[in-house]
């Protein structure tokens, strides 16, 4: 047996109860052999892979808070601080009903590799609880913020480990979690990125994960020498990352007919009015629905049906294993010629595998929608250095660092003889500097 299949099976059978893990594990993992076996004997001697599926620390904690009934509530959270060999641990929190450990660490572990491909001094790290924002007041939310916060606060530090958002956690909640940060602590520094503007937030970074996947997505069809002018997308997700991947896909002369939330989704021959959702989703914070009721000739389809619409770029931007099997046979069938995940490991391994055979050009997450975290580095360097940049300037490094992504992912690809092969160049190239790191520093 090979030394990666190897530490494929330690981890599922050290890590029961954990499929997310396995899959991510496993994607990488699948990538990394050839690099892995020139190295062989080398690696296992390090305990290079032992190391790395195994995460640095995890903390566990329960957080209790008070509903508006007076009832008391308890919720379960983590922070998974996976990998610290190129920087302080970074990652998103997640607050969503289904969360739990097996998803904090297969988004843990993407993370080592995505933040290792901006360039930037980021390890990689997770958190987030399985609280429900939905539907809860603003006093709830605060509550709740405010409980987690008093405990993950001991762990936590701007030259520790930097939470920012993910699912559920948007400028409201940074608000509340960084103000408790700063009432326990008695610190006022840049310990949580996605910040507002007038409190050491960058700009740009609210849009900056969704811009980075069509800054990606134009390198791509560069690369085939297409464009995204008059071409069709599906955006799944209507949250942070589908809003400002379909307004920059729109900029680029593309056309956006249809996005979702987990109630279903609008379809909008005309192309999505992205004000009318922006009012629904950020102001309102209410179901998609409502834009069919609000744009005419758009409709609204319950359940998971969208893809069942051709187009021809797929931007899945809504959570993890969003795209199975059938899924990807229909969106093959569509003709679809790009899918750039938006979102963590929103396609399942076989329909990766499946849109890939068949021709479509595939970009994983971890090169995609690497342009937030790497936004959150730029913040993080604007809070050590007491300045601001403009929207110009933010938004020219955040373009930089995605053409500079799709470089390295495309040349790692090259290097080892598998040109076009994204996901194995993206899993490569953000490999070869954590090794290189955690070499330099030893057993650590
Ligand atoms: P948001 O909470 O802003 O939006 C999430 C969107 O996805 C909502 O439309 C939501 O619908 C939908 N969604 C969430 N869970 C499910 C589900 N189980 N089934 C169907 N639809 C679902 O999150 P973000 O936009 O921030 O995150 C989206 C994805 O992008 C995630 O995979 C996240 O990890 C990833 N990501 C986020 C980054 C960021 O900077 N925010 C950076 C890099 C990646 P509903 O409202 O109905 O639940
Ligand atoms: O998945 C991700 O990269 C994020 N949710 C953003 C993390 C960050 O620290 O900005």
């Amino acid at each position: 047996m090979s030394y990666t299949e190897e530490i494929y099976e330690r981890v599922v059978n050290q890590n029961p109860g954990e499929p997310e893990f396995h899959q991510a594990v496993k994607e990488v993992l699948e990538s990394l052999k050839v690099v892995i076996d020139a190295n062989e004997e080398e690696y296992r001697k390090l305990g290079i892979l032992e190391r790395l599926v195994e995460p640095e620390r995890i903390i566990s904690f329960r957080v209790p808070w008070v509903d508006d009934q007076g009832q008391v509530q308890v919720n379960k959270a983590y922070r998974v601080q996976f990998n610290s060999a190129i920087g302080p641990y970074k990652g998103g929190l997640r607050f969503h009903p289904s969360v739990n450990q097996s998803i904090l660490k297969f988004l843990g572990f993407e993370q080592i590799f995505k933040n290792s491909l901006t360039g930037l001094p980021i390890g990689g790290g997770k958190g987030g609880s399985n609280f429900d924002p939905k539907g809860k007041s603003d006093r709830e939310v605060m509550a709740f913020c405010q409980s987690f916060m008093t405990e993950l606060s001991k762990y936590i530090g701007a030259d520790t480990d930097v939470p920012a958002g993910d699912i559920g956690v948007g400028a409201r909640e940074i608000g509340y979690l960084f103000g408790q940060y700063k009432k326990v602590q008695s610190v006022y520094e840049g310990v949580l990125t996605g910040k507002g503007l007038t409190y050491g937030g960058s700009l740009v970074r609210k849009q900056a994960t969704g811009y980075g996947v069509v800054y990606i997505l134009d390198e791509v069809a560069k690369a085939h020498n297409d464009s995204i002018q008059g071409k069709t997308l599906i955006v799944t997700g209507s949250g942070n990352v589908a809003i400002y991947a379909a307004e920059k896909a729109t900029q680029l002369g593309g056309k956006v007919v249809a996005m979702t939330d987990s109630s279903g989704y609008v379809y909008d021959p005309n192309g999505i009015n992205l004000d009318v959702m922006k009012d629904i989703k950020e102001v309102k914070r209410a179901r998609i629905k409502e834009y069919a009721e609000r744009v005419p000739g758009s409709t609204f389809t319950a359940g998971k049906g969208v893809w069942n619409i051709s187009c021809d770029i797929y931007l899945p931007c809504a959570t993890q294993n969003e795209i199975d099997l059938d899924a990807a046979k229909k969106i093959v069938e569509g003709g679809c010629k790009y899918l750039i995940e938006g979102a963590n490991m929103p396609t399942t391994i076989e329909a990766t595998n499946y849109v890939i055979e068949n021709g479509v050009v595939f970009m994983p997450g971890k090169a995609a929608n690497a342009g937030g975290v790497a936004t959150s580095a730029l913040e993080m360097t604007q809070n050590s250095m007491r300045i601001s940049w403009s929207a110009e300037e933010v938004d020219e490094k955040l373009h930089g660092i995605m053409q500079d992504i799709f470089k390295k992912v495309d040349e790692a690809s090259k290097r080892y003889g598998m040109e076009g092969n994204y996901v194995a160049g993206a899993n490569i190239a953000g490999f070869e500097k954590v090794v290189d790191a955690m070499k330099a520093q030893g057993v650590v």
